[in-house]
Order: structure tokens, then C-alpha cells, then sequence
């Protein structure tokens, strides 16, 4: 759902946070939100409950400066991985331009990984998007834990990254792979557009 006005040359695109609850969706956007300079960024909106769970959604609108002469925003969103917001996961996943599916590395959390990819692949076939095309990264958060509580990084491919998209090890509370996978997605979802396939 790509918007492009070719008369003020601008490109917005939609990239969307999926995974289980607590995988550190939010925390990928708070640490953009530090890191990327005032000029390139508008306010990020985060509606959570008391206990910083994710309510609605969060959003955070980052420009990334001008792309073959667009200038090119693109507005990234979190869905609430809590399994009872699905109707609002539904919501906020509507005319995504591409996934980042925020996978929990830890080991005792996989069954909840596996279950979030299940709840992604049934909503997009729900909203009639091909999740075989789509734009798709993953991230596999949380590798600053001890690995001896971590699912090793192949294991986690082999259960949940069916098309073998590119993955990224991230460590979202202290940086690490986020900003790899930011722009992982970002030349996904530019490529598409470019090939024309993305548009409308
Ligand atoms: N150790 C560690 N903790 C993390 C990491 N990323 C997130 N966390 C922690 O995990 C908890 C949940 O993070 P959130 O970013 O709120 O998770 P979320 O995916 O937005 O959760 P929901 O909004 O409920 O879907 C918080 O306590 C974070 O500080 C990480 O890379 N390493
Ligand atoms: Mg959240």
C-alpha cells in the first residue's frame, strides 16, 4: 500500500513489526527512535498498558532521505503480539509494504514463535496478500541472553523461516542488528517498488 506522488516526488511506505508477545517489537522502535537525528523523524506514538505492553500499536515515521529523486518515508508500526489483541494485529498489518517478524530467541519461547508466524501467514491469506511475495525479514532477538537458554540461530530458521528470507541475530535493547534489519526490509520493500511490482 505503497503511496507514491510523482508530483511532489515523495514515497511513503508501511513496514510492520510482527512476532509474540515481549520478542522486543517495541524496544526495535524505541532504540530507532534514539538513534536516528531529530531532522530525520517524526513523534513515535506508543499506546501500551501500564506494564509497557503494546495496547494498540506503536509508530514511528523516520525519513531516509531521497531515493532516485523520492524523497522516501517510511512509517514503521508494532502490533500487540499478545495472542487477544488479534483484531488489532489484524488492523495495524492492513497494507503493510513489509514484514519484520521479531522472533523471542529464547528456547522456551519457540512454540510462541511458531504460533505468531502461524497467526502472520493466516492473517495475510485473510487479507488476500500473497505471503510468499511479500517482503519479509527476520529478526532473532534477544541473542545477548546466556546461549545456553537461547534456540541456536540455524534451529531458529529451520522452524520458522520457510521461504529463507534473510534473518538477523539482534540484540534490541542494546543495538545490535537492529539497524541491520531495518535495512534488510527497507531494500526488500525498495526493490519491490522499483520492479513496480509493490505499487498500488
Ligand atoms: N535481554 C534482552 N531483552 C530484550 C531485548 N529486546 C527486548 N527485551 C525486553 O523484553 C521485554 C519486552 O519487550 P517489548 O519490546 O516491550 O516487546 P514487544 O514485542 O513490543 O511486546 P508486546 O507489545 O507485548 O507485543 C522488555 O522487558 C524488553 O526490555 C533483547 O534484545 N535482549
Ligand atoms: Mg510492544
Amino acid at each position: 500500500m505503497s503511496l507514491v506522488n510523482y508530483a511532489t516526488r515523495e514515497i511513503t511506505c508501511k513496514i510492520v513489526y510482527y512476532g509474540p508477545g515481549r520478542s522486543g517489537k517495541t524496544t526495535n522502535l524505541h532504540y530507532i527512535y534514539g538513534q536516528v537525528p531529530n531532522d530525520r523523524k517524526g513523534q513515535m506514538v506508543s499506546l501500551a498498558t501500564q506494564t509497557d505492553r503494546t495496547l494498540f500499536f506503536d509508530f514511528l515515521p523516520i525519513d531516509l532521505g531521497t531515493i532516485s529523486g523520492f524523497t522516501t518515508r517510511f512509517q514503521l508500526y508494532t502490533v500487540p503480539g499478545q495472542v487477544y489483541y488479534q483484531t488489532t494485529r489484524k488492523l495495524v498489518l492492513q497494507g503493510a509494504d513489509g514484514v519484520v517478524f521479531v522472533a523471542d530467541s529464547q528456547a522456551r519461547q519457540l512454540a510462541e514463535n511458531i504460533e505468531s508466524m502461524q497467526d502472520l501467514h493466516a492473517n495475510l491469506a485473510e487479507q488476500g496478500v500473497d505471503a510468499r511475495t511479500l517482503p519479509l525479514v527476520m529478526q532473532y532477538n534477544k541473542q545477548d541472553l546466556p546461549p545456553e537458554i537461547i534456540t541456536p540461530v540455524a534451529e531458529l530458521d529451520e522452524a520458522l523461516n520457510f521461504r529463507g528470507v534473510p534473518s538477523f541475530p539482534a540484540d534490541a535493547l542494546h543495538g545490535p542488528g537492529v539497524f541491520e534489519t531495518l535495512r534488510g526490509i527497507s531494500e526488500l520493500v525498495l526493490r519491490r517498488l522499483s520492479t513496480g511490482q509493490g505499487a498500488g
